[in-house]
């Protein structure tokens, strides 16, 4: 027996040693073949086939990537300051920053109509600020950002539309007492309480507002996703520590056999508010599920899940219990049929459980460490496998089997197929989103870069084509067919109806009132009208700036020399940014996007006098400038 452990220890080291033996390639390279290269290859000029849009981690951004050739577009700022556009920097964002320049971004949601994604708007959690962000497709920008949610702490479990984008959800992974407030830690289970809120979407604009909480059992709320075709009306969601641990989590919340996704049927929850059975708790209506009936329930899932992911058709919810080798994949109809017949084994603070055995379908034994599914619309699911560094090919239906595997290079958390959430995903590509990159690019110190791979899902077998590195860290993903994206390239001059806007040269303008300053100016090829600004030592100068340009491309950047203070004006845009004038003397500020061949001469002077000097209430600019702004208007 002894020896038999050793040869087996032998071997595995024998394994290991290989791997790592210089000019392993084929090992390292996962198998691809020849042909990989040119399925990925986009053409100088042309244009990819998907958007990708990988959530930033903890940098709270969002990352655009073109599929298949896996090139980075653009960042979009979301939850933390972003200096070259002066995204948190000017006044709106900042405000819309609510005085926060950190966020944790994890999972985007794309907006879905009849469970399709549409292309209108893109959703982004901020797990630690229980925060929810919209980015508008139409400009790839943030238009709103709601929160912090009340009640709720770190909002994981986010925000996963339901396929007419009627909600967006949130749940905590972190319990807290509701309503916060001084509580003995010891007393965890008496006193501190999970949130699952439902916040609802405005059909027309896209504007969050909050639709119902729900307060249930202190566990770690995990994962969710919306239920669709005949599970349409539900939001499921993993937890874990159902042991309610506050501490040593590793260790006292794997001690149960059995953790809980819930079911929330959530017309049913924003019917009772509407009905007046909430509580309001810090400006939030709370529902008790002790209290009202029929809007939550628990199924049990094995081994602390994380991942929760609905099958196209609706029928299927697999859950990955990460301590287990299987993907548990319930069945909606009989999780109905268990709620109608009243199949309940209890109740966890009022919230009516259900029978593993009851609501399971079927138990498909994948592999180690499972996280998180995709499916491609051909029959077929993908786990990711965190502790074999694998995903698993699984059949949907009978024989309920595992049909092909692949290597991928490291430790993968989630995975994202082509419009893998919805009701049809196209089952073209797969993307990898592995933790750990470690050896596969240039060493670049100890913060290695997180790896992305692609995969082609178009034949029998999964294909390795395409390593990428990303910068921290993607959690999820989603990837939409880019002919669904249109998005507009300047906004229309004639629609900026912004209070700081200059739509006339005689509009162009300084006013003092006290020791605020406004500057009315705009920038357009090759200056800025006011580029003289003559203020007094202690003055808060707002610059409204407006872009007359209306070419695609051409943005004016305004930064002011010894300062933070920088942002970017896109063709047809008014943006405000204010500056506090601290010291007597000349001070700088120049175009900092570099926007024709006069763009170095794209400056102007700040006159800074000492405090108390005489300055008229409204300073006008030369009149030579006027007039070349107004030439340059009819344009
Ligand atoms: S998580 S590796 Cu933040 Cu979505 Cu699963
Ligand atoms: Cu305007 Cu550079």
């Amino acid at each position: 027996m002894k020896r038999l452990l050793i040869l087996v220890l032998a071997g595995v080291a024998l394994a290991v040693a290989l791997a790592h033996l210089p000019g392993c390639t084929a090992m390292k390279s996962g198998g691809v073949t020849g042909d990989a290269a040119q399925k990925v290859y986009v053409k100088p000029g042309e244009h990819d086939t998907y958007y990708a849009f990988l959530s930033g981690g903890h940098s709270g951004q969002i990352y655009v990537y073109g599929m298949p050739s896996c090139r980075h577009i653009t960042t979009i700022p979301v939850f933390t300051p972003e200096p070259a556009v002066g995204y948190g920097n000017d006044v709106e964002s900042k405000a819309m920053l609510g005085g926060l320049t950190w966020g944790d971004a994890h999972h985007p949601g794309l907006s879905e109509t009849a469970g399709d994604y549409d292309g209108r708007w893109l959703f982004i959690n901020d797990m630690p600020n229980a925060r929810i962000a919209r980015i508008d497709l139409s400009d790839f920008k943030t238009h709103q950002i709601f929160g912090p949610i009340p009640n709720l702490s770190a909002a994981h479990a986010c925000p996963f539309p339901t396929p007419n984008t009627e909600y967006v959800f949130a749940a905590s992974r972190f319990s807290v007492p509701v309503p916060n407030r001084q509580v003995k830690i010891e007393e965890y289970a008496k006193d501190f309480r999970g949130i699952i809120a439902g916040v609802k979407v405005d059909p027309k604009d896209g504007t969050m507002s909050l639709g119902f909480e729900i307060l249930m059992p202190p566990f770690d709320y995990d994962l969710a996703d919306a239920g669709k075709g005949p599970s349409e009306g539900w939001e499921f969601f993993t937890c874990y520590n159902s042991e309610m641990a506050y501490d040593s989590l590793e260790i006292k919340a794997s001690q149960n056999e059995m953790d809980y996704f819930a079911a929330v049927d959530w017309k049913a929850a924003q019917k009772a508010v509407d009905d007046g059975k909430a509580t309001m708790i810090n400006g939030a209506p709370v529902l008790d599920p002790a209290k009202v009936k029929g809007i939550v329930y628990l199924t049990a899932v094995p081994k602390s899940p994380h991942g929760v992911d609905v099958d196209p058709s609706g029928q299927y919810i697999c859950c990955s219990g990460k301590l287990q080798a299987e993907v548990s994949v319930y069945s909606f109809a009989k999780l109905q049929a268990a709620i109608q017949g009243g199949k309940f084994d209890g109740d966890k603070m009022g919230v009516p459980t259900l029978k593993y055995e009851d609501v399971l379908e079927a138990k498909v034994p994948v592999g180690l460490g499972p996280l998180h599914t995709q499916f491609d619309g051909k029959g077929y699911a993908y786990t990711s496998l965190f502790l074999d560094s694998q995903i698993a090919k699984w059949k949907i239906g009978p024989p309920w089997n595992v049909v092909d595997k692949i290597d991928v290079y490291y430790s993968i958390g989630h995975l994202m197929a082509s419009e893998g959430d919805t009701r049809h995903p196209t089952g073209d590509y797969l993307v990898a989103l592995d933790k750990l990159s470690k050896d596969r690019y240039l060493n670049v110190g100890p913060t290695h870069p997180e790896g992305a791979q692609l995969i082609d899902l178009r034949g029998p077998k999964m294909q390795l084509l395409y390593d990428f590195p990303t910068y921290l860290e993607p959690h999820y993903a989603q990837m939409i067919k880019a002919e669904k994206l249109k998005p507009f390239t300047v906004y229309p001059l004639e629609k900026n109806q912004k209070p700081g806007a200059v739509l006339s040269a005689d509009d162009i303008r300084i006013e003092r009132k006290g020791n605020r300053v406004d500057v009315y100016g705009i920038v357009v090829r090759t200056h800025f009208a006011p580029d003289i600004v003559k203020v007094n030592q202690g003055d808060e100068v707002y610059f409204h700036w407006t872009n007359l340009e209306q070419d695609d491309d051409i943005a004016h950047g305004f930064g002011i020399c010894w300062s933070s203070k920088n942002m970017q004006i896109e063709p047809g845009e008014t943006k405000t940014i204010t500056w506090t004038a601290e010291k007597v003397g000349i001070n700088p500020f120049y175009c900092s996007n570099f926007c024709s061949a006069l763009h170095q001469e794209m400056q102007g002077y700040i006159e800074v006098r000492p405090k108390g000097s005489p300055l008229s209430a409204v300073q006008r600019p030369d009149a030579n400038l006027v007039a070349q702004v107004a030439a340059e208007m009819k344009r």
